[in-house]
């Protein structure tokens, strides 16, 4: 992705390996401070994901997938039984870390599969190359959800998006915003509407400041002011991405995204959902299967902002001991949904068969 630093624009990846040491673009200080993280190891890399410096189905599944190579690296002079089981406690700790998002879990699970097999030094080669791939397969598919994407947009098109799935949520390009770059590039003229999403703020923290570095025109509007743009006509079509997704075609992604879709419904509103094939659940039969996270009750108490300085600083918005509630995702019903923006095209109703035959197709 292009971000501008200084007078100058240069190409950013949301997160890469250099031998053992993962770099990742510092996600908890954008839009007011662009800084890099660094970890180490696997443990500072499931921390990474816990913490949200690096958040986003697709970037905390290609997270996962490097922590495990980190962790192949450090077990690499263990006997082949002890490999094993470092790897198993590595995937452990990094699952732990967030319960929503499938494709971290898909991605542990394949990196683990590969270092199957071999002398210990094979294996380790065998686990970084496959986590290379993953990050590499998450770009390819983002890619090709733009294209897909880009041609249900047409010139002069109103979209409204939530949370942020764009190329902080994955490696490069995107999900939702994804289909809005390539538009973009394409000369058609294009307006997003951004959800603020609250608590932690996602859409007017990441979203904006990524529309912005692209020069894609967008207003922030507040969580409830989505019912009020589209009874108003204001809205062309609905773009989100996705958490997990059930072969039934319910979706778990941010919460707030039902609401959305019922009130895309209500107003004759398309409301399509980016996710690559990754992001679908072959073990989950319909969204009450998903477990939602609930996170901390500060997230919702208070907010996190710049001073006139710029330095970063939380604010308590409630009383420091008021209760609250905190789920972090919601499902949306599979009724809602025009269609899933995939890698492999559009999928359309009836979901369950075409997100069988689809699931066929990616060997799942
Ligand atoms: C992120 C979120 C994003 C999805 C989709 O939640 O809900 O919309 O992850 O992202 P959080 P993508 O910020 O809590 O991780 O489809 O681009 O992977």
């Amino acid at each position: 992705m292009k971000v501008k630093i200084g007078g100058e624009t240069r190409e950013f990846r949301t997160l890469w390996r250099e031998g053992r040491t993962v770099n990742m673009i510092d996600q908890r200080k954008l839009p007011h401070r662009f800084e890099i993280a660094t970890t180490d190891n696997h443990e500072e890399t499931a921390e990474a994901i816990r913490n949200m410096t690096v958040r986003g189905a697709g970037a905390i599944g290609v997270a996962g997938a490097y922590g495990i190579a980190q962790a192949s690296m450090e077990a690499g002079n263990l006997s082949s039984d002890d490999f094993e089981a470092y790897l198993r406690a590595a995937k452990d700790r990094l699952e732990k870390t967030r319960p929503t998002a499938v494709n971290l879990f898909h991605a542990v699970e394949r990196c683990v599969k590969a270092s199957m097999g071999g002398p210990v030094s094979e294996r380790v080669r065998k686990t970084v190359i496959d986590a290379d791939a993953v990050a590499e397969a998450d770009i390819s598919a983002s890619m090709r959800i733009g294209e897909h994407g880009s041609a249900l947009i047409e010139d002069g098109c109103r979209l409204l998006t939530h949370c942020n799935a764009g190329a902080l949520a994955f490696i490069d390009y995107g999900t939702a915003l994804s289909p809005m770059r390539f538009a973009h590039w394409r000369g058609k003229s294009i307006f997003v509407f951004v959800d603020e999403t609250r608590p932690r703020c996602q859409g007017a923290m990441l979203t904006a400041w990524e529309l912005k570095q692209e020069g894609i025109p967008y207003a922030v509007i507040v969580d409830n002011a989505a019912g009020h743009f589209m009874r108003r006509g204001e809205v062309d079509v609905v773009i989100v991405g996705a958490d997990r997704i059930a072969v039934n075609g319910d979706v778990a992604n941010k919460i707030g995204t039902y609401e959305k879709a019922v009130l895309a419904h209500e107003n004759g509103v398309p409301f399509y959902v980016a996710a690559p094939m990754m992001t679908f659940d072959p073990k989950c039969a319909n969204g009450d299967q998903i477990e939602i996270e609930e996170r901390s009750a500060e997230e919702v108490r208070g907010i996190l902002g710049a001073g006139d300085g710029g330095e970063l600083s939380r604010v308590l918005i409630t009383e420091g001991d008021t209760p609250v509630r905190n789920p972090a995702f919601d499902v949306t019903p599979a009724e809602y949904v025009t269609g899933f923006i995939t890698e492999l095209g559009v999928l359309e109703p009836p979901f369950s068969d075409s997100i069988s035959s689809a699931l066929g197709e990616v060997g799942k």
